[in-house]
């Protein structure tokens, strides 16, 4: 059989990525990656880290435009790069979750700007659907999530609360996956029930939506809602003019995911007892579930995983830009970085920081400000370690109702190819950290779910395990292993770490 070529996709806050693999005789190989930045590839939108400016810091949007010209861009890369892509059979992607893009009868934005998953402005829309549902406990068994500010489903009801006109004027709710998804087809992409599962609006029961939820979180909103299809669909054939610009045959689309769901597949979570951490603009730890159970005390949640199994998650706000905030604060490179947290001990003889650059999603810190306990602003090592520490700890925290406990952590995102920030992980969780061949989770697993959507369409299914064998395997060598005095220090500091943690958040704790 003649090699095949799939491409994957990631738009997140704040780029976008590409990889192309190649499966030839069931082995695949990476052909090609690129990655652009929002900012960079598009000035003219006026983008920090990808987000809008906004007077008020609960305020979070960006410009569904500029993700539109960036995946333009891409795909222009692409076809000049010299790839041969007459054998691309399949494309899929991935984006950042939660964020809605509307648009009226022709498909031009009813709303000039997208909320994304920053956003914590709907505080009050979270409460009425949660009052209007039964309370928390019942949002969560049903749709996976207690109401979280950024996901959809309190997105749109503020918006047709704030702009009902705007609202009224809207018949296309798209996330911005689908949204994506959409322009390659050149038509109106469905969703699939791992993106649709942060909305706070689908029965994770049964991956459509939950007409009561529908029905508490705005007018009309059930037909302006895309369709949910199994995540494996393929949702159409790449659109004439991309054909074009890459010299290919008319792929098959398969539907775009989360950024999350796809890193499910990405860092090969394809059995249960499997942990990921992805240090990226988010901090996520997850790991696949093949029964849901919810998060009673609602820090984590669960959506909808690819592989038709679920996947529990717990998402910090505070990620790489809390790391870059610290390490620009002392006017530090990443080798500076890493030295500062080299020169300093684990533990930090007992200095920590709650890294609360912004308001925080876990724990629920509507307030941002960055606490410290018996650290110096002014000591460079110290708030080094501290930010990274406070991280981990609060991970590995968080993620204790997941249940599982896994001798290998797979570690994924921008941040995991930093040896240094790695071991305080391996250290605080007491476990080992692999790393993976391709840094981007999401982008691979996009690619991987190319190539698994296409084989079952052609009628020669590969299983999941084929599929995440050479590429999302992590590599065995120059794993790192906890060290056993470091793991004893941390096993008391998180329990401290907790105690402050909360003490702050009731106001019972000063500030240093
Ligand atoms: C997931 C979440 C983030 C975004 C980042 O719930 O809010 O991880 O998906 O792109």
């Amino acid at each position: 059989m003649a090699p095949n070529v799939y491409l994957g996709l990631d738009s997140s806050t704040q780029g976008l990525a590409a990889v192309l693999i190649r499966v030839d005789a069931g082995r695949a190989e990476v052909l090609w990656q690129h990655d652009l930045e929002f900012d960079r590839a598009c000035p003219e939108f006026g983008t920090i880290h990808g987000v809008l400016a906004s007077t008020d810091r609960h305020v979070k949007v960006s410009n569904p435009r500029m993700w539109v010209q960036a995946l333009d861009q891409m795909l222009t890369t692409l076809g000049q790069s010299g790839v041969d892509l007459s054998s691309l059979r399949a494309i899929s992607g991935s984006a950042q979750q939660h964020g809605s893009v509307y648009l009226d009868d022709r498909s031009e934005l009813s709303r000039p700007v997208a909320p994304i998953w920053m956003d914590s402005s709907t505080s009050e829309e979270c409460a009425e659907i949660t009052q209007a549902l039964g309370g928390s406990a019942v949002l969560a068994q049903r749709t996976g999530s207690r109401a979280f500010e950024r996901f959809t489903g309190p997105q749109i009801r503020k918006f047709s609360k704030l702009e009902p006109a705007a609202y009224g004027n809207t018949s296309r709710i798209h996330l911005v996956s689908s949204y994506l998804a959409s322009q390659l087809i050149d038509g109106d992409a469905p969703l699939e029930p791992g993106d649709a599962s942060g909305m706070n609006l689908m029965d994770l029961k049964t991956r459509d939506w939950w007409p009561a939820a529908v029905a508490a979180t705005a007018p009309g909103l059930a037909s302006r809602l895309p369709r949910i299809v199994p995540s494996h669909s393929v949702i159409g054939t790449l659109a004439p003019r991309w054909q074009a610009r890459l010299s290919c045959p008319p792929a098959r689309v398969i539907a775009w995911t989360g950024d999350n769901s796809s890193s499910v597949i990405g860092t090969g979570l394809v059995e249960e007892g499997r942990v990921a951490v992805s240090l990226g603009t988010s901090d996520t730890i997850f790991s696949l579930m093949h029964e849901p159970r919810v998060d009673t005390g609602g820090a984590g949640y669960v959506f909808g995983a690819p592989t038709g199994d679920y996947m529990g998650i717990t998402v910090f706000k505070n990620g790489s830009l809390a790391r870059e905030r610290v390490r620009d604060a002392y006017g530090l490179d990443w080798d500076g970085f890493s030295v500062a947290l080299r020169s300093t001990p684990p533990g930090n003889h007992g200095r920590l920081m709650f890294p609360w650059f912004e308001p925080e999603i876990t724990p629920h810190v509507p307030g941002a400000g960055v606490r410290r306990v018996d650290l110096d602003p002014g000591d460079m090592p110290g708030n080094v370690r501290a930010v990274v520490e406070g991280q981990m700890m609060a991970l590995a925290n968080y993620s204790q109702w997941m249940g599982v406990h896994a001798q290998v952590i797979h570690a994924t995102g921008g941040a995991a190819i930093n040896r240094d920030i790695l071991q305080v992980m391996a250290d605080v969780f007491d476990a080992e950290v692999a790393q993976f061949e391709v840094g981007n989770a999401a982008c691979l697993g996009a690619a991987l779910r190319a190539w698994h959507g296409d084989a079952l369409a052609a009628g020669t299914p590969v299983s999941w395990a084929d599929v995440t064998r050479d590429l999302a395997t992590p590599t065995s060598v120059g794993r790192i292993t906890p060290g056993r005095e470091a793991a004893r220090v941390y096993a008391q500091l998180r329990r401290r770490y907790a105690e402050a943690s909360v003490q702050f958040l009731r106001g019972t704790h000063d500030d240093d």
